[in-house]
């Protein structure tokens, strides 16, 4: 059995940088570079020595199975340079450890048992997340919410499938043998009901995309500016200055959002350059989850755009006009009136349809996907098919929630889902 090392923390410069090694032979390893006698779990202050340089280090040794991959670990806490954790490395191998593979701690520590897969994937989202929204879902998740869920719509299939094969065994024991819908159907509306959360999830990772669209001079770019807090986009009162899309990430009560600002839409574009533009934005609308329709108060001239998307009208320039219709929102990008307003519709408009409380939602596609395909193949069941193809209909929509968990999964999947950690994670 190998003994693997890996770099846990960033490359770069930072005040302390960790190498992790795990494997039987950590300890030996350690013992060869570092001056002090190790405890079990105590922090040992010592000095580490390779080829022409020492280091201060502090050292921790997790003796197996109490520890994060289940095998003997040893982590040092050293300067945290990057030629100083490379030289750290090359030690340990010269002492015989072999470099870790991305994401290979988190893989053995699977192996062991000492966490899910599903943890495990979770963690990388907890590493990724960029906004508070993530992370509370990610520790969720790693606390093995989804696990839960994923668990009972696996019962619903086995028992399910055990009823039918029970009366494909014994035929004679019944004359019209009743299909366990109550189960099959619950099972379809648990993956339907996490389907949804997926969508969220989406959202919540790679932000709401919001588009401020509207008439030139609406006052388009002036929101945007006012609503990132900088001045990003160029304004003028010449209509037609803002040619092409422009978009700045800002994150609003933990929520991230994506704001794009966009051409001003008019039929008679006065240069190619605006046409590009105009052509821009309408295609940009549909990617949209949001649309705000930025209208000029003191002229309440009303872009085209698609109703069925969820939209928010913006009466700009109140500070013009004193009164507005009460299908929008007054705001003024001249005084700041009601622009935290806007942020704050924003979100609630679209957390509106977010799981609810301390419910999960699904940010991992290879999850969503997995769930996609169970979700079809139950669908595809008939009642008055033979009971043996609903039995085989079910085995394979097992075998793709198996797949979430990890009870069903082969090497390749494991591969592929670890190559997306970092190294020395
Ligand atoms: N009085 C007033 N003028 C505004 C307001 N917002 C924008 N403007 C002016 O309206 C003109 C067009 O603004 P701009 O942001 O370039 O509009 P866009 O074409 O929709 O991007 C500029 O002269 C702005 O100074 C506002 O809230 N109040
Ligand atoms: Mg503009």
């Amino acid at each position: 059995m190998k003994t693997i090392v890996g770099i846990a923390t960033p490359m770069g410069f930072g005040g302390v940088g960790i190498l992790r090694l795990s494997g039987a032979d950590a300890l030996s390893i350690t013992a060869k570079m570092f001056n002090r006698p190790l405890k079990p779990r105590y922090a040992t202050l010592g000095v580490l020595t390779g080829d022409n340089f020492t280091d201060t280090v502090l050292v921790i040794y997790f003796p197996a199975p109490h520890s994060f991959t289940g095998e003997d670990v040893v982590e040092i806490q050293a300067h945290g340079g990057w030629h100083l954790m490379n030289r750290i490395m090359q030690t340990a191998i010269k002492h015989g450890a072999t470099p870790a593979e991305p994401g290979e701690f988190t893989r053995i520590a699977v192996l062991n048992n000492k966490m899910t897969l599903n943890q495990a994937e979770s963690s990388l989202e907890l590493i990724n997340a960029e906004s508070d929204a993530e992370l509370q879902n990610a520790a969720r998740l790693m606390a093995g919410e989804l696990e839960k869920q994923v668990n009972s719509i696996e019962k619903d299939l086995i028992d399910a499938r055990a009823l039918i094969d029970a009366y494909l065994d014994y035929p004679e024991d019944l004359d019209s043998p009743e299909l366990p819908m109550t189960q099959i159907n619950r099972a379809k509306a648990n993956i339907e009901q996490l389907l949804t959360t997926a969508n969220h999830g989406q959202m919540i990772k790679n932000g709401i995309n919001v588009c401020l669209i509207g008439c030139p001079n609406a006052g388009k770019s002036s929101l945007f500016n006012s609503l990132i807090g900088d001045n990003r986009s160029i304004v003028t009162d010449i209509a037609g200055t803002t040619t092409d899309t422009i978009s700045e990430k800002i994150t609003y009560q933990g929520i991230k959002i994506n704001l794009i600002d966009t051409a001003g839409i008019r039929e008679n574009a006065t240069s190619v350059i605006e046409e590009h533009g105009i052509a821009r934005a309408k295609s940009i609308i549909q990617e949209a989850d949001i649309l705000l329709v930025i209208v000029d108060a003191t002229t309440r001239e009303m872009v085209d755009y698609p109703k069925d998307k969820k939209h928010l009208i913006v009466y700009n320039k109140s500070d013009l006009c004193a009164d507005a219709p009460n299908d929008g929102i007054a705001v003024s990008a001249k005084t700041g009136k009601n622009i935290e307003l806007i942020l704050r519709t924003i979100v609630e408009m679209a957390t509106k349809t977010a799981p609810t409380g301390s419910m999960i939602y699904i940010t991992n596609e290879r999850q969503t996907n997995l769930l996609r395909q169970a979700q079809n193949l139950l669908a595809e069941i008939n009642p008055h098919a033979p009971l043996d193809q609903i039995s085989a209909n079910i085995t394979l929509a097992l075998s793709y929630i198996g797949k979430i968990t990890g009870t069903d999964i082969d090497e390749r999947t494991l591969d592929e889902i670890f190559s997306k950690f970092c190294l020395g994670k």
